[in-house]
């Protein structure tokens, strides 16, 4: 029930931002594989795999849910005894979160050295990463105004200028389409990612590859800041990060959209950001350009070819 419940939340944008699902995966796990009552390992292996895919199939793009899942199941698939196995899920998924929240804080500390004093930022979407450092950085006295978009059709925006506003950092808040109007008045731009691709590609929420192409145009550097866990293995197999499509009643009532018979609403959560287009990635394991992403998967998520790949071709056997 804690299970199927936390699925919805996650479904529905009620728990919403690529570490926070995560977290909160880890967490649904672990809560639910202490509650089973299992009589052999084979039966708890069997009932938490079912679990993962019940977490995973709930957002497709945010690759930090599958490869916290990964986290904490490949331990359990490790352990040679149920008790073993119970304890390393405990501890797995602790440890997940523990990592998760120390991350955002080492990425804020990192973060906010790369922007320079006296910055105008702005930033898309609601990252908890990319407010840290923001925060981090106006702490620091680096930041003298912030800019948050609006972020049409969810208003995430409006999470962002609020924990701005908390903070006491002079906050401007614009429609997403104002974006490169305001351009000229912005120093650094800050933004979370869903996935980082092995080709340094940043997937975010939609608009932000907009932004970023104004910053480009503008000079403007584009900073991500994302954890090593938002880095996607698959994309080494040639996978490509599927981008959700959300319903067209986030954009549009079904009362407007009855009277427009011809009119498909669409409603892209997601879009790619090009490695050209970005100047650094903050991680954890410190600033790195794009072109570094393959060892970011390589050093830090454990990468192994033959393993992922007989992964890989089971989930698509399915
Ligand atoms: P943090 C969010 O997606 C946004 O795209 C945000 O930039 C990204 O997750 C990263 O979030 P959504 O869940 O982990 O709002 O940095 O669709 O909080």
């Amino acid at each position: 029930m804690v299970l199927e419940e936390t699925a919805r939340r996650i479904r529905t944008m009620e728990i919403r931002g690529a570490g926070r699902i995560a977290r909160t995966a880890a967490e649904a796990l672990r809560d639910h594989g202490t509650a089973l009552q299992c009589t052999n390992l084979d039966e708890f292996r069997q009932e938490m795999h079912h679990a993962a895919t019940v977490l995973t199939n709930t957002r497709p793009t945010a690759v930090s849910l599958p490869n916290a899942v990964r986290f904490v199941i490949s331990r359990i698939d490790a352990s040679d005894s149920l008790d073993e196995a119970q304890a390393a899920l405990v501890e797995s998924a602790n440890d997940f979160i523990a990592r998760s929240h120390r991350a955002v804080e080492v990425i804020a500390e990192f973060g906010s050295r790369a922007i320079p004093e006296d910055s105008v930022i702005m930033t898309h979407c609601n990252s908890e990463v990319a407010v840290a450092t923001a925060i981090k950085a106006w702490e620091k006295g680096r930041v003298r105004e912030a800019f948050a978009t609006e972020v049409r059709p969810r208003n995430q925006g409006y999470i962002t200028a609020q924990a701005l506003s908390d903070a006491g950092i002079p906050t401007n808040f614009i429609v997403d389409s104002a974006a490169r109007y305001f351009m000229r008045d912005i120093d650094v731009v800050i933004t979370g990612a869903d996935a980082v691709t092995a080709g340094g590609a940043v997937v975010n929420k939609i608009g932000t590859s907009q932004i970023a192409l104004a910053a480009h145009e503008a000079r403007v550097p584009f900073l991500v800041t994302a954890e090593t866990y938002k880095f996607a293995p698959a994309t080494l197999l040639g996978e490509r990060i599927p981008i959700e499509e959300r319903s067209p009643g986030e954009v549009m009532s079904d009362e407007i959209a009855g009277r427009m018979p011809n009119v498909r609403v669409r409603n892209p959560a997601f879009d790619v950001t090009p490695p050209n287009y970005i100047d650094m990635i903050v991680t954890e394991a410190g600033a790195i350009p794009p072109g570094m992403a393959y060892v970011i998967i390589r050093e830090y998520l454990g990468w192994n070819r033959d393993e992922w790949q007989k992964d890989f071709l089971i989930d698509h056997q399915e």
